[in-house]
């Protein structure tokens, strides 16, 4: 069994929180401050453990950022496909907080506007590419060509 910590940084309202839940809801409930969560994923490689660090996009709580990030051992970064010019303004601050750990960033809400985009894109709505980025961080961590998420 395999333990690794993700972060989930992005802007307000990206949809971190429903993507680290799996349970989509249209109700926005802005988190506070950073979540933690545990998830068992069953992969091609073994059971990994993931606590996912869930953090608020509001800048009120950039107190967390530092420590979040220095619990971590690997970041999705996110931004929202149908605001691309106020949520993706901030990349190079999340790209540069993450900077010692593996990343991966993804343009999530794919079902409302699904336009080419240079970053991986997702939908937590539909689940559209949601086990994507986690496999790619998988599989740098472990150095594995590539693991699978089973379940
Ligand atoms: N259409 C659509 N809506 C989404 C998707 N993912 C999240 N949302 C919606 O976006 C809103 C914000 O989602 P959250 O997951 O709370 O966003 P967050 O990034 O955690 O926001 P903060 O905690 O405030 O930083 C909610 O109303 C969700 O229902 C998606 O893939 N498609
Ligand atoms: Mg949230």
């Amino acid at each position: 069994m395999k333990k690794i910590t993700i972060l989930i940084a992005g802007d307000l309202g990206v949809g971190k929180s429903s993507f680290v839940t799996q349970n989509f809801s249209k109700t926005y409930v802005p988190t506070v401050g950073v979540d933690s969560k545990d998830v068992t994923f069953y992969t091609s490689h073994g059971k990994i453990v993931v606590t996912f660090l869930d953090m608020s996009g509001s800048f009120a709580y950039a107190q967390f950022h530092d420590q979040s990030v220095h619990e971590a051992d690997a970041a999705i970064i996110m931004f929202d496909l149908t605001r691309p010019d106020e949520t993706t303004a901030r990349l190079d601050y999340w790209e540069a907080l993450c900077r010692r750990i593996p990343t991966v960033t993804v343009g999530n809400k794919a079902d409302l506007h699904d336009i080419h985009s240079d970053y991986m894109t997702m939908s937590v709505a539909t689940g559209h590419n949601c086990t994507e980025p986690l496999e790619k961080l998988f599989s740098q961590l472990f150095q594995q060509d590539k693991v699978t998420i089973i379940i």
